[in-house]
C-alpha cells in the first residue's frame, strides 16, 4: 500500500479517529485503514483544506476571462462594493449564479432518478418488463387524480372503476412527459395548499416542465446574461420546486407504486450489521430500480443456496445512503452506515461487494478495495469510474433480475477471496424506520379519526411545540453525525417532533433515537406524553432524500385536517441539513424556502462573500415566500433558532399561551405523582 518513496519523507497527516466521528464504531475502522495504510476521506479533511473564496461562493470560471476572484476584504465592506470580475459581473451576481447552478444540479440529480423510476413505470405499464410490477394499486389511484387521470368512468349512467392498465398507462405517460411538455406547469404543484400555490403563481415561480428550468438556469448563468442577482434567486425557486414538487415528488411516489408504499417496520443501524459467516453485499447510491431487484435476487432459493453452497451461512445485505433508506422503508434491509462511512464498510474486510448507481459515491472506493478482496460494481451508464479494478454491470430494467442475480452471483462467488482478517465493528442500534404520509396518518389519528387531526390538537394544545425536518447529508468537515444527533436531541427535549430523511435518518438510527424508548429518555415532558401514548418515536425516518417531498405532503395533510393554520409557512415547523454537503441539498433547503419554512443549514453557505445577496437569502426572501434560509455551525444554537422561530409561529397562531398551560398542568400532575 504504502508508496516505496515517500518513506523517508516525514509520516502523511492523518485523522484523529475521535475527533472525526462520534460513533465508536467509525472511530476504529478510521484507525484500522490508518493503521493499513490506506488514507480515507477523514484523513483527506485534514490534509487537504478547502479554498477560502469557493467557500464563500465568490469564484466565477464561467467564462475563460476568469476565473475570477473576489475575496471578500478582512474587515468586510466599507461603502461602497467595488468588486467586480474582468466582464463587471459583481460579488452578488457571482454568487447568485454559483447558487442557482448548486440548485439546478441538485435539482437534475433527484430529478434524473424520477426520470429513471418514471420510465421504469412506463415500461410495466406498456408491459415491456416483467420484473417490475404495481404492488401498490391503493397508492396508483391515490395519485392518478393529481396528473388528471380519472379512476372511474361512467358507462350507462353508471359509475364504474376504470382499468386498471388503463390508468396507469394514463399516468406513467402524463408522467413521463412532466419532464419535457413544452406548454402548462407541473401537475403536482396543485397538490400544494392553495394559498402557498397562489403565492407562487403572483411571484412567478411556477415550474413549466422539469428539464426546462434546469436549461434556463444554465443559460441565464452563462456569461454576460443575468445579472440581477434577485431574478436568478427567482429562477432557483422555480427550479427548486420542479424538484421538490416535480421529480422528487413523482420519484416517491412511483416508486410507491412499484415498490410498495413504506410502513413502519424494525431493524437495525450502523457496521455491525455486517456479518463475518455471510456474504455481504452493500448496496450504494440512490435509485432502488436496482436495489429492488438485487434484494429480490439475494432473498430468493436460487442464491441463498448457492452461498451456502460456497461456504456462507446466507447472505447479508446493507445499505449505504439513499438507496439504502429505499430498501430499508420497504424490506427492513438494515443500513450499513451514512454516507461518510462508504470507504469504511471495504475496511471491515467482510465486504464481498459493494453495488453502486448514482450520487454520492465516493471514487476513492475503487483504491480502497484494491487493498482487499472487494469488488466494487457500477451500474448506471451515467456513472462510471476510471480505475481498473471497477466492474461494470449494466443495469437495464428489461432484464433487471438477470442483471441483479449475475451481480450476486459475483457477490457470492468472491467470498471465498477473503483474504485480509475481517473485523467488523459490533456497533448497531435498534431502530424502527419507514413512516410516511399514510402511516403517519394512521399512527396518530388511529383508525377511527384516519387524518391529521391528532397531530394538528397537539400541536395546537402544545405538547407539542412544532415540527422539525431534520435531514441531509454528513460532511468530513464537520464531525461525523455530531451535528445531527445534538440538534435532534435538542430538538426533541424541547418538544419538537423531528421528521428525518437521508443519512440524518441512518444517523438517528445508528445513534439509537428511532425507537418508542427513546421518547422516555431524550424528550421533554409534552412529546414524551404524545409518543407514549400512540407508541411512536420522537424521531420518524421517513426515508430517502427524494422522500423530503413526503415532509411536504405531511404538512399539506395537516392544513386539510383542519387547523389554524391556512399555508405552509403558517405551521410551526422547520428544517435543518446540519451537516450538508451536496449540491442536491441546496436545491432541498430552495424547495423548502420557497415552499414557506425556515430553513437552516450546518457549516457554512457559498454565500458569505456576497454581503447582499446573502441578505436576501437570510431576510428578504421571506418577504415573498415566508421562508428564509440560515446558517449556523453550533448544533446547540441551531436548535435554539429553529425553536425561537416555532415560537414565533405558535404567537403568530394565538396559540403560543395554550402550551404554557400544559406545561403547567403537567407539572403539577407530577407533583402530585411524586407526592402520592
Ligand atoms: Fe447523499 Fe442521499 Fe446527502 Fe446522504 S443525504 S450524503 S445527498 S445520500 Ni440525501
Ligand atoms: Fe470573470 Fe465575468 Fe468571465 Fe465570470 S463571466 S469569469 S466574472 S469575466
Amino acid at each position: 500500500m504504502a508508496d516505496e518513496n515517500v518513506k523517508a519523507t516525514k509520516p502523511k497527516k492523518v485523522a484523529d479517529p475521535v475527533a472525526a466521528s462520534i460513533d465508536v464504531g467509525t472511530q476504529q475502522m478510521i484507525q484500522r485503514a490508518q493503521d493499513l495504510g490506506i488514507d480515507t476521506v477523514f484523513d483527506r479533511a485534514v490534509t487537504m483544506k478547502p479554498c477560502n473564496i469557493g467557500l464563500q461562493g465568490i469564484c466565477c470560471k464561467n467564462c475563460a476571462m476568469g476565473p475570477c476572484r473576489l475575496p471578500l476584504p478582512k474587515g468586510g465592506i466599507e461603502g461602497e462594493d467595488t468588486r467586480k470580475g474582468l466582464c463587471g459581473a459583481t460579488a452578488n451576481t457571482i454568487a447568485a449564479r454559483n447558487f442557482a447552478r448548486m440548485v439546478a444540479a441538485g435539482t437534475s440529480a433527484h430529478s434524473d432518478h424520477g426520470r429513471a423510476v418514471a420510465e421504469v413505470f412506463l415500461s410495466v405499464a406498456r408491459k415491456e418488463t416483467e420484473d417490475y410490477k404495481i404492488k401498490d394499486v391503493g397508492k396508483l389511484l391515490s395519485i392518478a387524480p393529481h396528473f388528471g387521470v380519472a379512476t372511474t368512468v361512467e358507462v350507462d349512467g353508471e359509475i364504474k372503476d376504470r382499468d386498471l392498465d388503463e390508468i396507469a398507462l394514463e399516468v406513467a405517460e402524463i408522467a413521463v412527459a412532466e419532464w419535457g411538455k413544452p406548454e402548462g406547469e407541473l401537475h403536482y404543484l396543485k397538490r400544494a395548499p392553495k394559498p402557498t400555490y397562489e403565492r407562487w403563481k403572483k411571484q412567478g415561480v411556477l415550474p413549466r416542465s422539469i428539464d426546462r428550468e434546469v436549461v434556463e438556469v444554465m443559460h441565464r448563468t452563462h456569461m454576460g446574461v443575468d445579472q440581477d442577482y434577485k431574478n436568478l434567486v427567482k429562477q432557483c425557486s422555480r427550479t427548486s420546486l420542479a424538484d421538490g414538487w416535480g421529480g422528487s415528488m413523482m420519484a416517491t411516489d412511483l416508486q410507491d407504486v412499484m415498490f410498495g408504499a413504506p410502513s413502519p417496520l424494525q431493524t437495525e443501524a450502523n457496521m455491525g450489521i455486517m456479518k463475518e459467516d455471510h456474504v455481504n453485499i452493500i448496496i450504494h447510491g440512490h435509485e432502488p430500480i436496482l436495489s429492488e431487484m438485487i434484494v429480490a435476487a439475494a432473498q430468493s432459493k436460487e442464491m441463498v443456496n448457492y452461498a451456502k453452497e460456497k461456504g456462507a451461512k446466507g447472505i447479508q445485505l446493507g445499505g449505504i445512503c439513499c438507496t439504502g433508506n429505499e430498501i430499508l422503508q420497504r424490506h427492513g434491509v438494515p443500513p450499513a452506515g451514512t454516507y461518510l462511512q462508504q470507504e469504511l464498510a471495504i475496511v471491515t474486510g467482510a465486504c464481498d461487494a459493494m453495488v453502486v448507481d448514482v450520487q454520492c459515491v465516493f471514487q476513492n472506493l475503487a483504491n480502497v478495495a484494491k487493498c482487499f478482496h472487494t469488488k466494487v460494481i457500477t451500474t448506471h451508464p451515467i456513472a462510471r469510474m476510471e480505475q481498473n479494478n471497477v466492474l461494470h454491470i449494466e443495469f437495464d430494467e428489461h432484464h433487471a433480475m438477470e442483471d441483479a442475480k449475475r451481480i450476486v452471483t459475483m457477490a457470492i462467488d468472491n467470498f471465498e477471496n477473503r483474504e485480509a482478517e475481517v473485523m467488523i465493528p459490533p456497533q448497531k442500534n435498534a431502530q424502527i424506520a419507514g413512516f410516511g404520509v399514510e402511516s403517519i396518518e394512521y399512527h396518530l389519528g388511529g383508525t377511527f379519526r384516519g387524518s391529521y387531526f391528532t397531530l394538528n390538537d397537539n400541536i395546537v394544545n402544545g405538547r407539542i411545540r412544532g415540527l422539525g425536518a431534520v435531514v441531509g447529508c454528513n460532511n468530513a468537515r464537520s464531525q461525523h453525525n455530531n451535528a445531527h444527533i445534538t440538534l435532534i436531541k435538542e430538538l426533541i427535549k424541547n418538544d419538537v417532533l423531528v421528521l428525518t430523511t437521508g443519512c440524518g435518518g441512518i444517523a438517528s438510527g445508528m445513534h439509537g433515537l428511532l425507537t418508542p424508548e427513546t421518547a422516555g429518555v431524550f424528550c421533554g415532558p409534552g412529546l414524551k406524553e404524545v409518543c407514549e401514548t400512540v407508541g411512536i418515536p420522537p424521531v420518524l425516518h421517513l426515508g430517502s432524500c427524494v422522500d423530503n417531498s413526503r415532509i411536504l405532503l405531511a404538512a399539506t395533510e395537516m392544513i386539510k385536517a383542519g387547523g389554524p393554520w391556512k399555508e405552509l409557512s403558517d405551521i410551526p415547523a422547520c428544517g435543518a441539513a446540519p451537516e450538508w454537503m451536496s449540491e442536491k441539498a441546496i436545491a432541498i433547503g430552495q424547495y423548502v424556502v420557497t415552499s414557506g419554512v425556515y430553513t437552516i443549514f450546518g457549516g457554512t453557505l457559498p454565500v458569505t462573500g456576497a454581503p447582499e445577496f446573502a441578505k436576501y437569502l437570510f431576510e428578504n426572501i421571506a418577504d415573498l415566500y415566508g421562508g428564509k434560509w440560515a446558517f449556523c455551525e453550533d448544533p446547540v444554537e441551531m436548535a435554539h433558532k429553529m425553536i425561537e422561530q416555532i415560537d414565533a409561529k405558535r404567537k403568530e397562531l394565538g396559540i403560543d399561551k395554550a402550551r404554557e398551560r400544559v406545561l403547567m398542568d403537567m407539572a403539577d400532575r407530577q407533583k402530585l405523582e411524586a407526592s402520592a
